[in-house]
């Protein structure tokens, strides 16, 4: 036995119990009372904390191109901030580029993933960007063998899908044993509604939240699950953000399909008011709080809750894709000088740090209960995408990511003492968090103590996810 985390309180989906957990060869080897250590054992303390899993983030884009530039974090940078925040895993989106078959991209992907040196364990998902030939489409069956049996598709962007292309994907996970998961919102209104605001001169950040408003999204994911129930698959639906499509997953999920929904903390925490007003106490004007979706308004928030609460909503994650504060002001001036506008701001926000405290206060707080934010964060994201074998719970046989989080520690977020990713603000600055991680461990190594980074550059390797058959909304 390498590690003894003793005395604790172990929180699953399903449960919470006083336990000790024992730790031999990066993996859970023991959990019960009265574990005794080994000569040369670590022994942890966690008498008054709990005993959590490492949480996943299924959501993430280190090192992505957009709009000009490169999101702030690597795959180094991006999970050292994770790990700190008690998020042991990450899955982050690589997108196909037109013409390039999926698997050679893949390849390279992980190629420049081990070469900057993963901090804790990654996966990937991958970003559809050019299914127009049989050839491509077919490439899917040789990504899944690699070991990524999650697709994503876009409904937006030049690089998008149409429904016809949707529909050939969705059938083609089904067949080969993957989940394809959607980032819905209407190509036409929206490039309408922008081209509409530009032309009255309306180019501030509001117009991001306007053009891509709750009908936007909502009519597409309800075009979404009607997609996938015609194709028989299941399909996940990525940063849902608005009641209508809280109602259409809870819909179909009702009538039995398998139907699952992703959200964010951000549309947990901001409403679209931030496109007015930004946070001014922290000196965060609205171009720092655009992102794809935008925040909508407070039913909107509300109902995400309730569907948290009520188990339409499956999984938390973050979309973290940050930019930095000058490259934030392309929309008031672009990179080349020109004049710039809503629509030239690179999308995205951190958030990977940020998750697992937020959602673990918001329990501490009496919002959900903890087994529910761990579900949510954690377990949920492992059964999804194939990779429970290994991840998602504290349970024997599984990887020792585990966090020791205490749930009377205060901590106020401040990008410059206690955030540990590159980007030079966070749209989470001053949000207090009731209880925080105070020991994370990947594979039973320290890699937060509480206060600093203490993981090594490179200790993280690639996570292969199983094949998926997911038939109904339970799993
Ligand atoms: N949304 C973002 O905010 N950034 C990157 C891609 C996306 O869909
Ligand atoms: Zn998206
Ligand atoms: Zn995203």
């Amino acid at each position: 036995m390498d590690l003894l985390i003793k005395g604790g309180k172990v929180v699953t989906a399903k449960s919470t119990f006083k336990a000790d957990v024992a730790v031999t060869n990066g993996k859970i080897s023991a959990i019960g009372t009265n574990l005794k250590p080994e000569a040369g054992t670590e022994v942890v303390d966690a008498k008054g904390k709990l005993v959590l899993p490492g949480a996943i983030d299924g959501h993430t884009h280190m090192a992505m191109p957009f709009g000009g530039t490169i999101s702030t974090d690597d795959y180094f940078t991006g999970t050292r901030a994770a790990a700190c925040g008690g998020t042991t895993t990450i899955i982050n989106f690589e997108t196909q580029p037109v013409g390039v078959k999926m698997s050679k991209f893949l390849k390279e992907k992980l190629e420049l993933a081990e070469s900057q040196g993963p901090a804790v364990d990654y996966s990937i998902h991958m970003g559809v960007g050019d299914v127009t030939t049989q050839e491509m489409l077919d490439d899917m069956a040789k990504v899944v063998d690699m070991g990524v049996t999650s697709f994503k598709v876009f409904m937006v962007y030049d690089f998008g899908v149409d429904d016809g292309q949707f529909y050939a994907t969705l059938c083609k996970a089904k067949e080969i044993g993957a989940l394809v998961g959607v980032h819905a919102e209407n190509k036409n209104v929206n490039d309408y509604l922008v081209k509409k605001y530009l032309s009255e001169k309306k180019i501030s950040p509001w117009y991001h939240y306007m053009s891509k408003n709750e009908a936007v999204a909502g009519e597409a994911d309800e075009r979404a699950i009607n997609l996938a129930k015609m194709a028989g698959a299941p399909l996940y639906i990525v940063h849902l953000d608005n009641a209508q499509g809280v109602a259409a997953v809870a819909k179909a999920r009702a009538e039995g399909y398998p139907i699952f929904a992703e959200t964010c903390p951000q549309y947990l925490y901001f409403t679209k008011e931030v496109y007015k007003d930004g946070r001014p106490e922290f000196k965060l004007r609205p171009q720092d709080f655009v992102c794809s979706p935008p925040m909508k308004g407070k039913e909107s928030k509300d109902a995400l809750w309730d569907g948290i609460r009520n188990g339409v909503i499956s999984t938390l994650s973050t979309d973290h894709c940050p930019f930095l504060k000058k490259e934030k002001d392309w929309g008031k001036k672009t990179k080349d000088g020109k004049k710039g506008n809503f629509t030239t701001i690179p999308n995205g926000c951190a958030g990977v740090e940020n998750m697992y405290p937020f959602i673990l206060s918001e329990a501490n707080k009496g919002k959900i209960t903890f087994n529910k934010a761990v579900e949510i964060a954690a377990t949920n994201q492992a059964k999804l995408f194939g990779m429970d074998y290994c991840k998602g719970a504290i349970e024997v046989g599984l990887d020792a990511d585990i966090v020791v989080y205490d749930p009377k520690k205060r901590v106020v977020i401040n990008n410059k003492k206690n955030q540990h990713g590159a980007l030079d603000h966070t749209v989470w600055e001053g949000v207090e968090c009731k209880g925080y991680p105070c020991a994370v461990f990947s594979h039973g190594k320290l890699v937060f103590d509480g206060k600093d980074f203490v993981g090594k550059q490179g200790a993280g390797s690639f996570v292969k996810q199983k094949k998926v058959h997911h038939k109904g909304p339970s799993f």
